[in-house]
């Protein structure tokens, strides 16, 4: 008797687990079944999606401002934060930082702000948002990264009147900050076909070394992000492809990606991800959420008229991305 009502316990637990995985499953799946249609932000013109997921369990978006009418990417002069928790409904939090708020900014002749793409990080309660700047009328030579700080992940942030780097004529656009598992922070940055990267110390404002080129990139542009999966780093970045090399392929640049077991590299380059948008640039973010990864990425879709796309009114959008078993990425299919 006790064997037959001990199986029958078994039998009624092992059921109420399935009952339990499935509904789990479900419920993952009805959560990304659907997701908002691209460009997921359609209110002002967003690029350079920086995407994080924080401790409140909500998905941030860190993402330059494009203004129309364009001047190339001259008078890009703001940064807003959105956030989700659903890849659904969007929350805009409002501005983080403009170029005003720059205690060391340079005034351009030409009226340019330059706020170009930027990133942020979480550490010990407090976040930093890093941002590329020009610091004096050369812009091209006087770019700086700066940092914002605050101890919520899309409000009060002050920016502080330092830099962590600031070398003239090296590029220094396109920051990413990856923290790894273990609490160190690296810095990267990404401009003029080169992408560096070293420790940050403690403090996230200063580097803790010197800064090391990114071996093994293939065709690198700009826009290096960092994520980590099942032990391997990922460097993800935007190519120089361009619609005029009539290869075959319509568009310009495209999204590539190289692994390494090492958050400095060396870098093995693995290939394309993303085909080009209808946007000359594309700056990239892959993060996982929920247990789905995602690809963020911007279009020009939002700056269509009468078929034509203008390359710097630029919209972030969102996708999903997928891995082999053997970890690689496979293609990005892109949304409308
Ligand atoms: O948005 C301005 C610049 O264009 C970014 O810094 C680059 O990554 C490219 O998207």
């Amino acid at each position: 008797m006790k064997k037959i009502l001990y199986s029958l316990f078994l039998f009624g637990a092992i059921l109420s687990l399935a009952a339990c995985q499935s509904k789990e499953s479900t419920a993952k799946a009805e959560l990304f079944d659907s997701i908002a249609p691209n460009p997921f932000i359609k209110h002002m013109y967003t690029a350079d999606p920086s995407a994080h997921v924080w401790d409140d369990g909500r998905l941030y978006v860190y993402a330059s401002h494009d203004n129309a009418p364009p001047r190339g990417c001259d008078f890009m002069d703001k940064y807003h934060v959105f956030s989700t928790d659903d890849m659904i409904n969007w929350t805009d939090h409002g501005q983080i930082l403009e170029a005003k708020d720059v205690p060391w900014g340079g005034v351009l002749p030409n009226g340019g702000t330059f706020m170009w793409a930027p990133d942020c990080a979480y550490k010990d309660g407090k976040y930093y948002f890093y941002f590329p700047h020009p610091s004096g009328p050369e812009w091209n030579n006087s770019w700086k990264i700066g940092i914002a700080v605050s101890d919520k992940p899309a409000t009060g942030f002050v920016c502080l009147d330092h830099w962590l780097i600031g070398l003239p004529d090296q590029g220094e656009i396109d920051p990413c900050v990856f923290v790894d598992d273990d609490g160190q922070a690296y810095f990267y940055y990404g401009g003029g076909g080169k992408s560096y990267g070293a420790k940050l110390k403690d403090n996230m404002i200063e580097l803790d070394g010197e800064l090391q080129l990114m071996e093994g990139l293939v065709d690198f542009h700009e826009a290096t992000w960092i994520h980590k999966k099942d032990g391997v780093y990922y460097l993800s970045y935007s190519d120089n492809h361009d619609d005029n090399w009539n290869d075959g392929v319509k568009g310009d640049n495209r999204m590539r990606y190289a692994t390494s077991n090492n958050p400095l590299g060396p870098w093995e380059h693995k290939g394309i991800y993303m085909e080009p948008t209808n946007s000359y640039t594309n700056h990239g973010s892959i993060v996982e959420y929920k247990g789905q990864w995602f690809s963020f990425y911007h279009s020009s879709d939002l700056s269509e008229k009468n078929g034509e796309f203008n390359d710097w009114l630029r919209s972030v959008c969102v996708d999903k991305l997928y891995y082999n078993e053997d970890g690689t990425i496979q293609m990005v299919k892109q949304t409308r």
